[in-house]
Formats: structure tokens, sequence, C-alpha cells
């Protein structure tokens, strides 16, 4: 049976600080602006908000390389600012939840200039150092960037360290129960200023197995893919369980992890009553139609019963085991609506079913900033408008494989992180509201008509379903079989229509999507004649048969 716990009737939202909302006029989103938008958060329905990296660093990987846990970066504001986020946070019940990256720091980081300067001594052993001889690399592991694992160690001609993502993220050595002790004291030095708990980063990374293994090579740079590592280590458990006991658990911290894994207990381990964590990210529409060779070789849309297979596929194995959580996007993908929809075919309609099917899952809703407004994908016209880190080694990574720059562009701008990294669209005017200076990053030309201004103003909009939709979630009635109920399939079969039951204690709901743009009949079961919600102004009952539109979703009580 699973254990009830004060998170799961709750709504979250990931802000991802940088691109939220700027009230200094230096183009960079900032807690300030968080502290501003609180009211706006709340308005729609959100209880949880996750801040993407708020602390110090050069920003080498957009504040997931760490040089200072304990600290504000001052381009996002001050400890002052972040204990009144946290103030006016819980005047309006809500909760704060920060990143948690501690797989690496920034080569910034005190730890390791210490152990640059000394890699014998005590900070050496915070990190993964080896001696080269002859240039030959301890491994041939590719970092998930691009390049070896292996960097040479500043200041050593003979020693390198492992990274497995950017050079300026070095990884952590778990191993060292010293290092442990210091993560550990951190996380409660965060959990004892009140944040309600953590998103915890990267996490299955923090366990390699012995640093010397090889495996066959994958591609022409004669090196491997991480995936292969992370396949034979063992022992992860232990350290995930361990940090859980000294932290987590003596503070009924809420956590969700960013967990990649094929393992077959997988839920269990990490969300089970005993898990790791309090929830997981599920990550299999995520991960359907990508491909190991690069995001050259990877699908631009996944929908309708590709889609549909994944979130059932997740939602039968969970069971009771434990409370996942869904999301349509993230920070490293593209935006949900140019992703999960067929090309060209992202109409108010259609991203209002996409949200409905995914909301009304078993599980944490978390909604990604300009979600809730449709924001889509940007169109890059040059490889220089692109700032992330990861995106010039798939761009490389496509040409070597043939395809022409302008190939290269197209599909490079379809994934790279930065389609959600465009700043937040608050309204129409010049820098969408965003900014009064430049912002950071090139916005979204689309600002002038899909903004939360116009939004809020209109009734119909994608910003008010979404909000109907989490009051459904919430309210007395329906409330309680959202949130338990259990998940059962409806027409599996049929093609192109994701359709199912959400059976609770107090009552039954009916979903059911034509998940693509051509219409389609389906049988209705005996019962569920009350429509809640409908995308669509039509309800076209012949008998037991529903007429449906395009892309039509109907919620049935
Ligand atoms: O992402 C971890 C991760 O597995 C990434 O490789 C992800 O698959 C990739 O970014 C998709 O392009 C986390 C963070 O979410 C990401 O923003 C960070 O860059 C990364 O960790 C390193 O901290
Ligand atoms: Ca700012």
């Amino acid at each position: 049976m699973l254990k009830k716990q004060w998170w799961h009737g709750k709504a979250a939202y990931q802000i991802y600080p940088k691109s939220f909302y700027d009230t200094n006029g230096d183009g960079i989103g900032d807690l300030r602006g968080v502290i501003r938008k609180l009211d706006y958060l709340k308005d729609l329905g959100i209880d949880i908000i996750w801040l993407s990296p708020i602390y110090c660093s050069p920003l080498a990987d957009q504040g997931y390389d760490i040089s200072d846990y304990q600290n504000i970066d001052p381009r996002f504001g001050t400890m002052e600012d972040m204990e009144e986020l946290l103030r006016e946070a819980k005047s309006r019940d809500m909760y704060i939840v920060m990143d948690l990256v501690v797989n690496h720091c920034s080569d910034e980081h005190e730890w390791f200039r210490k152990a640059c300067e000394d890699p014998d001594g005590p900070y050496g052993k915070y990190f993964y150092i080896e001696d080269v001889k002859d240039g030959k690399l301890p491994n041939n592991w590719r970092s998930y960037f691009g390049g070896p694992v292996w960097d040479k160690l500043p200041g050593h001609e003979d020693k390198y360290y492992l990274h497995v993502f950017h050079k300026k993220q070095p990884d952590l050595n778990w191993e060292n129960p010293a290092l442990r002790q210091e993560v550990y004291r951190m996380i409660n030095w965060w959990l004892e200023k009140g944040i309600a708990g953590f998103r915890i980063d990267a996490i299955v990374n923090i366990k390699k197995p012995d640093i010397h293994t090889c495996y066959p090579a994958d591609r022409e740079d004669g090196l491997t893919s991480v995936q292969n590592m992370l396949h034979d280590a063992s022992g992860l458990d232990d350290f995930l369980h361990e940090m859980k006991i000294e932290t987590f658990e003596k503070h009924q911290a809420f956590t969700v992890g960013e967990v990649f894994s094929d393992r077959e207990d997988a839920l269990n381990a990490f969300i089970g009553n005993d898990g790791h964590f309090s929830s997981m990210f599920d990550f299999s529409e995520t991960m359907a139609g990508k491909s190991e060779d690069g995001w050259y070789a990877c699908q631009t849309s996944v929908w309708g019963d590709t889609y549909k297979k994944c979130a059932f596929d997740t939602q039968k194995r969970l069971g009771d085991i434990g409370f996942i959580s869904n999301i349509i996007e993230n920070h490293d993908e593209p935006r949900g609506v140019s992703h999960y929809l067929p090309e060209s075919c992202n109409s108010e309609s259609a991203k209002k079913m996409l949200a409905a099917v995914n909301v009304m899952l078993r599980g944490l809703p978390f909604i990604y900033q300009g979600q809730e407004i449709g924001m889509t994908n940007v169109s890059f016209s040059s490889i220089d408008e692109i700032d992330d880190c990861t995106t010039r080694h798939e761009y490389d990574q496509a040409i070597a494989r043939g395809l022409s720059e302008e190939e290269a562009l197209h599909v490079v701008s379809h994934f790279t992180r930065d389609n959600a990294r465009t700043p937040f669209q608050w309204n129409d005017s010049p820098q969408a509201g965003f900014t009064t200076g430049t912002p950071w990053l090139k916005l979204n030309p689309n600002y002038t008509t899909i903004n939360a201004a116009e939004q809020i103003e209109r009734p119909d909009s994608l910003y008010h379903w979404y909000k109907d939709l989490l009051s459904l979630r919430k309210s007395p009635v329906y409330g309680e079989t959202i949130v338990y109920g259990e998940f059962v399939p409806y027409l599996e079969e049929q093609t192109n229509l994701m359709a199912f039951y959400r059976n609770g204690e107090s009552g039954s709901l009916l979903v059911v999507a034509n998940y693509q743009p051509e219409p389609q009949d389906v049988e209705l079961p005996d019962g569920y004649r009350k429509v809640l919600m409908n995308n669509m102004e039509n309800f076209l009952l012949e008998g037991n048969t529903l007429h449906m539109d395009g892309f039509q979703v109907v919620i049935l009580g």
C-alpha cells in the first residue's frame, strides 16, 4: 500500500531562474523576479517550486557547475533574497525545492583549486585524479557533452581528472567518505534553512565501476558511451541509502530524482516505500525515439500511439509501488508542444490535449516554465545563436555523419536545450516583459502572440486550461480520484486513442483523447456522461459513439 504523503495532492513547477523574470535590467532573471511572480504561480495552482541552480557558478553549464554550494550567485541575487523568497513562499503555503548537483562541482570550487595545488593532499581525494603516461588515458569513456571524460589537471603535465559532463564540471569522488560527509552537511544546512527538499541532478552517475575499465569504441573517436560504465557500476544503492538516512529522512524532505535507469527494479529501489527518494521523473516519453549516436539520429516528433505506449508502460509498471513525477518538458528538452505533437500541429487545442493526458496521469505533475502558455521551440538561423554547451558537439557529430550544414542546423535547432531556455514570455511589450535590458538569450519572436498577459485575460486560453486541470486535481469531489485513483487503460488497442480511467475510492473518471489530427469515433462505456472538461466546443454523442475532432480531449465523470 502506498503511504500517503503531504505532497501527493500538490502541483509542482520548475523555474529556470536565468530566464524567468529580470528585475534589475541586466538581462538575467533573478530571485527577486521569482518573488515578484509568486502570486502568478499561486494563481495558476502551483504549490511546489523547483528552482534550477542559483548557487555561485561560472555558468559554464548554466549553474549546474557550482563553485560555492552555500552562497547565491550575485547574478541571481543574495542570500537575503533567498531567505525572503522562503518567507514569501511560506506565507502562501508554497514550498521551495532546490537543485542538488553533487555528481560534480565546478572547477572553480575551492575543493578543486586545492586539489590542483596538492593532488596528493586531502582534496585530491575529492576527485578522480590519475597519473597519465604517454598520453594514455585511464579509460575511453565519452563525456555526455563530447570528447573524453579526461582533461589535464591544471598545473600538472602528467595528471588528469575525470568529468562525465563539461570539462568545467569535475566529478566528485563518492568513494571518499570525507566527501560524502561534506555533501550531507551542506544538504542539512539548506534543509535547516527551510527549503522543502531537492531535485537531485544526474544522480545515477555518482557510482562508477573501476575507472580503468575500457569498453569497445562505438564511434570513430575510439570512445564509448558513459552508459556502458553505468551498466557496470554496482553499489549506487548504498550511497543513496546513506544520503537519505543522514539528510532527507531527518527533515521529512521531499526529493525528486533525475533518474535515467533501465534497471528492472528501478521504481522499487528509487521510489518504493523504502526507496531512496520521494519521487523520480518519468523520462519514458523523453527517451522515446532517442539514439545513442546523437541528435541527428533522434526522432523529431513523438506522438499518438508512441507517446501513449510510453506513458502507459510506466503507469502500469508503477501500480501502487510509488509516486512518479510526470513532465512534458524541462530545461534539457525541446518544448513539449514542438516535440509531442506532429509537426505543424501545435494549435492551442492540441496543446490542451497534451496537457490533459499528462496532468491526469497518476503522479505529481511538474509544469516547466512557459509550458502553461504553450511556449514553443525557436527557429535558430545560425549555430552562433545557440549558447548551450552541448549543442556544438551534436552539430559536429551530425556533420561527421554526412549531414549538410543546413541539415545539421535543422537537427540541433530542434533538440538544443536553448529551446527551453529562451526568456519567459510575460507580455507583448519589448523583450516580452522579461527584462528592460538585453536578454541573455534570444527571445522567441512569437511572444507577440504567445504570452501570459494575453492568456490570463482570455478565459479559453491554455493558461486557464492548465489552471482548471490543477483545480480539478484539488477539488473536494475529484481530488482523491485524480491523486490516488487506479490507472486503467481504456480501448488501449485503438490507434492514436489515448484513453484511461482513474478509479478512486470516491469515484471514477474517464479521460479520452484523440491523439491525431484526424477525427476519430470512440465507443464510450455506460455511465461517464458528465463532461468535466472538453477542449472543443462540441460533444457529438450518437448513442454510445463519441465523434471526436482531431486532438479533442474530454474528461468524463
Ligand atoms: O542532466 C543530466 C543528464 O543526464 C543530461 O545529460 C541530459 O540528458 C542532457 O542534458 C540532455 O541534453 C542534468 C541537468 O538537468 C543538466 O541541465 C545538466 O547539464 C547536467 O545534469 C549536468 O549537471
Ligand atoms: Ca537580473
